[in-house]
């Protein structure tokens, strides 16, 4: 039995139902545990959505908070603030830009990157006033502001909630000749996930990627990925861009930036781009605040090291070797890369919902995206021991 109704009761008593979560209720954590408040303990497979790559309570971002919590915790932009160099100059250079614009948010990431493209394309590509329009692909999640809802192809992301934001064109995902043939002179951007997370962790066509570089390269149109789900570990690379060889002309980057303590985002691109912005075009209270940068700032500097894309790698290996001993055992397909998978569970069998519950009883915390889809996304400080574990619980879930 996970926690008692009375308590679940409690908490949705004083809550919009915009969530639908299992039914325990969690106290502490560390690593890639979680403890609820019976003591039971769970093996994290959701980390956050992928804002815990480094684990619940990581030693050095949890001492970078401590140290600047007794320091310094807000500004605003008005003023700068001894830690906000070192983590704008230390990220642009982790993306291999001239410079960030630090935000808060994913979908505020993202909103950023479609102003900058809006108005990069007036001012510098020179389409026509309010003419520009951005590419996007079915199936995609990129937050949840009325402007990005205008282009979800989730009816439940974006139902009544109109009038919807125009200048979106909505492409099917991996098809280069589709997405090719949508770009026309008033096109500034083409906005698309290197790996779709909420769709089901779906990696494109090998060649994709590189494809959707050269045509944006090509019409002199702004590639923006959003590496906010797939970036900073993932993948078993940096970015998941990475894997093809492909640098975007934008980074759209959030979750694991804040180490899983505060809202890191941010957009990471050259200064012909983000250049584009002048004083008081552009804000937020809290983007860039001094907390924000001394733990954006330490999770830089554990990315730099390289051990937490190699261990995605390795570690994703070994995951997806066990899941896929599952498929014809109850799994229909598996998708992903690195420490990241999509199952597909067979429908005739149960849901991913039904999957998530069953895992939770023992002692495994997933979450389903769509009816019998889940995903599995663990810290990237989990251990081999946990991987076979959290499989075999799997295993067993599908058999009973
Ligand atoms: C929810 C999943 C959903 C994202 C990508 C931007 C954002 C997200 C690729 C916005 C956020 C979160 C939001 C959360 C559940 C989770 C999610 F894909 F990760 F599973 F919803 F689809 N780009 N994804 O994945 O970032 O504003 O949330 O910081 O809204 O239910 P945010």
């Amino acid at each position: 039995m996970l926690q008692t109704p009375a308590a679940v009761r409690n908490a949705e008593r004083w809550t919009a139902h915009n969530y639908h979560p299992l039914p325990v209720v969690i106290s502490s954590a560390e690593g890639a545990w979680l403890t609820d408040v019976d003591g039971r303990r769970y093996l994290d497979f959701l980390a956050g959505y992928s804002a815990l790559n480094f684990g619940h309570l990581h030693p050095q971002l949890i001492a970078a908070a401590h140290a600047q919590l007794d320091r310094l915790t807000l500004t605003s932009r008005a003023f700068i603030h001894d830690q906000f160099a070192d983590f704008c100059r230390e990220l642009a250079e982790l993306c291999g830009k001239d410079m960030v614009l630090p935000m808060n948010t994913g979908a505020e990431a993202v909103e950023t990157g479609i102003k900058v493209a809006r108005k990069w394309g007036y001012q510098v590509k020179g389409v026509p006033a309010g003419q520009a329009n951005i590419v996007v692909a079915e199936g995609n999640f990129h937050g949840r502001t009325t402007t990005i809802v205008s282009f979800s192809t989730d009816e439940d992301a974006r139902a009544d909630f109109g009038p919807y934001t125009p200048g979106f064109t909505v492409v099917p995902y991996g098809d280069l000749a589709a997405l090719t043939a949508a770009i026309d002179e008033n096109t500034v951007a083409v906005l698309l996930e290197p790996i779709q997370g909420e769709q089901g962790v779906v990696v494109p066509p090998e060649g994709y990627l590189p494809g959707v570089r050269q045509v944006c390269t090509d019409r002199n149109v702004l590639f923006i990925a959003d590496e906010i789900q797939s970036g900073l570990g993932r993948t078993g690379a940096t970015f998941a861009c990475d894997h093809e060889g492909v640098t975007p002309d934008m980074y759209l980057l959030g979750k694991a930036l804040g180490g899983g303590i505060v809202p890191v985002s941010a957009v990471a691109a050259n200064a012909d781009v983000l250049g584009v912005l002048k004083p008081g075009q552009h804000g937020s209270t809290f983007g860039g605040n001094p907390l924000a940068c001394a733990v954006g700032t330490e999770v830089v500097r554990l990315l730099a090291t390289g051990e937490f894309q190699r261990r995605s790698a390795e570690l994703g290996a070994r995951l997806h070797a066990g899941l896929t001993d599952l498929i014809g055992k109850g799994l229909v397909a598996v998708r992903g890369r690195g420490l990241w998978a999509g199952l597909d569970i067979d429908p005739a069998l149960m849901t991913g919902r039904e999957a998530c519950e069953r895992l939770a009883e023992r002692g495994v915390l997933a979450k389903d995206t769509h009816g019998s889809t889940i995903r599995l996304a663990p810290p990237l400080v989990v251990t081999e021991e946990e991987i076979d574990h959290a499989v075999a619980q799997l295993a067993a879930v599908l058999a009973s």
